[in-house]
């Protein structure tokens, strides 16, 4: 062993190089929020998430899994580019190209526009299983066709909305509302995840889908949990309950996933980015357990 290997590591970059391991994620910060509508500094999440996952403990006893020994990549950071159809595209291209090298994406926002430009590089068979408070389904947004609160629209325009699954929603326009109802899309509200019946419900939707792209808004958790997010809305999750959804995931086909919205900001505490990085390490720990084809 070399002094580098026994005293340097990778911080902050969430890089992990197990010999004779192919890396199970390949980390992309998307430091984006031009078209932030609320509270800007989402493009300072990606870094806060790399910093808050060396200080946490990822051996999850549930999966029986270590993500500190799971090999992982960081590509660091997308360039800046302000247009917002810029940075999709580049998304989108980079993506792709991982995609193509069968190499799975973990971004880290910035924004959840990020998504329209990732979703899109996704093979066609994938379901998008979203975590978020907001729809995102608006048609514009400030003057923006193509920002952080429409690119679910956006997408819908490009696909079967049969591809959504939506998890958390309880800020929303009575239009998006409408679209959900009216399209069919798939979802479980706020209210619905503290009903009774839902883990029957959640499992429910689950067993329809095999391979699956996984989108965390972390707007989806109240406040009380995550307060350093741009778009903060009342009537929350817990992380806990966060976190057993995603634990449900074992055994799909994870064909790549985002966490998004992080605003340091306003994380006063740090604990955003630290429920932040509890969700990269828990959706690296799932993506281990079966390979992407
Ligand atoms: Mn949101």
């Amino acid at each position: 062993m070399s002094y580098r290997e026994l005293f340097v590591s990778a911080q902050p970059t969430i890089t992990n190089v197990v010999q004779g391991k192919d890396p199970v994620v390949y980390t992309l910060g998307v430091p984006y929020d031009v078209t932030t509508s609320y509270r800007p500094g989402c493009r300072f999440g990606p870094n806060a998430i790399r910093d808050a996952f060396w200080k946490i403990e990822v051996y999850d006893p549930e999966l029986d899994t270590d993500s500190e020994k799971i090999p992982v990549q960081d590509l660091g950071n997308l360039d800046p580019m302000p247009k917002p159809e810029k940075m999709v595209d580049a998304v989108q291209k980079v993506v792709s190209e991982l995609v193509g090298e069968s190499k799975r994406p973990a971004l880290l926002g910035g924004e959840h526009s990020l998504t329209f430009g990732s979703f899109l590089a996704m093979p066609k068979d994938a379901t998008l299983l979203i975590f978020d408070a907001h729809f995102d389904l608006r048609n514009e947004l400030y003057g923006w066709k193509l920002s952080h609160g429409t690119f679910l629209r956006r997408l819908s325009e490009k696909m079967e909305t049969g591809r959504f699954v939506h998890v958390g929603g309880r800020a929303a326009s009575k239009e998006e509302w409408d679209f959900v109802k009216g399209r069919g899309i798939r979802h479980l509200t706020s209210r619905e995840i503290e009903s009774a019946d839902f883990e029957r419900r959640y499992k429910n939707i689950l067993s329809d889908i095999h391979k699956v792209y996984v989108s965390v808004d972390l707007d989806i958790l109240d406040p009380a949990f995550a307060p350093g997010v741009g778009t903060p809305e009342p009537g929350g999750i817990s992380s806990n309950k966060l976190l057993y959804m995603l634990r449900q995931l074992k055994g799909k086909e994870i064909a790549g996933f985002d966490i998004v919205e992080l605003d340091p900001a306003y994380d006063h505490s740090g604990i955003t980015a630290i429920a932040a990085a509890s969700v990269f390490s828990t959706l690296v720990s799932v993506s281990s357990l079966k390979r992407a084809t």
